[in-house]
């Protein structure tokens, strides 16, 4: 489902010229309000029209009570006001956080994706779009390994697993640019993380979500993919120019936890600079 799509905030952040857009792909956010905002800022600075969030945005987990039949998730409502007093656009996809339940609560818009509060958008698996001559395709979900642990509808939704049929939503037209929660399976994996240490269902659980991520992957030979989850910040060379990235999370410092995409970049991504220390900071001053 292509279209031009174009996030409700205006895109006159963009800092070159008409028609290249620069948007921040952020890790997960775990209803971290603090974080969230910090990630505005430096999205603004790096001249940013929207920020892409990589699940586990933490929707649905809190609610603010508007009156006797209406709530609203305080975060998402949070990153509301965010949105209009930055001026960025801000969606995210699954991550296996999210209250599932509540989610499906918001029809689907005309373009396919849908507002969970105003300007705060969801992007279902699947969901695929273009910008600048630069083609975006998204599938979010995955396993937590502790589900055993956590109370059905409370603190675990069982459609945080990608599904053969999200993959089909995905289909086989290719992308330049795959947005996932889970790092789909590759070689690296087994040489990494081959274990999760919560048993064997969670194992079965993760290789089962990575396995269905890896049929996306190669079905859409991305240029780059970008994935939150793991909670840690590395590069993945996958071969003939292709990359893998994985994002930190809120407990990490922002430049591990995000990046720049601009669709005029050699390669796609640009990296965030660490910040000059405070010792380094004070020394100046
Ligand atoms: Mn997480």
């Amino acid at each position: 489902m292509y279209g031009l799509w174009v996030c409700a905030a205006s895109i006159a952040g963009a800092r070159r010229s008409l028609g290249v857009v620069r948007m921040l792909l952020l890790g997960d956010t775990h209803r971290n309000e603090a974080f969230t905002r910090k990630a505005f800022v430096r999205a603004k600075e790096l001249g940013c029209a929207h920020i892409i969030q990589l699940g586990d945005f933490g929707y649905g987990w809190n609610w603010l009570q508007l009156n006797d039949t209406l709530a609203v998730c305080r975060f998402a409502a949070s990153v509301s006001l965010m949105v209009d007093e930055f001026g960025i656009g801000f969606c995210f996809l699954d991550g296996n956080h999210e209250n599932f339940d509540q989610l499906v609560n918001h029809p689907l818009g005309p373009d396919g994706r849908r507002e969970v509060t105003p300007n705060v958008w969801h992007l279902p698996r699947g969901y695929r779009w273009e910008i600048d001559g630069v083609r975006f395709l998204v599938c979010g979900g995955a396993t937590s390994v502790d589900r055993l642990a956590r109370t059905p509808s409370v603190s675990w939704w069982a459609q945080e697993a990608v599904t053969q049929a999200d993959v089909d939503a995905c289909g086989d037209e290719s992308t330049d640019v795959l947005l996932t929660h889970d790092a789909p399976m590759t070689p690296a994996f087994f040489e990494n993380v081959s274990t999760t240490r919560y048993g064997i269902q969670a194992d079965l659980d993760v290789l089962r979500n990575k396995l269905l991520l890896e049929q996306v992957l190669l079905a859409t030979n991305p240029q780059i993919t970008v994935h939150g989850h793991l909670h840690r910040h590395f590069v993945q060379d996958l071969g003939d120019g292709r990359r893998m990235i994985g994002l930190a999370h809120d407990r990490a410092a922002l430049h591990r936890a995000a990046l720049v995409v601009d669709t005029q970049a050699s390669g796609l991504v640009e990296f965030l600079e660490k910040p000059a220390s405070n010792q380094a900071k004070a020394g100046g001053s």
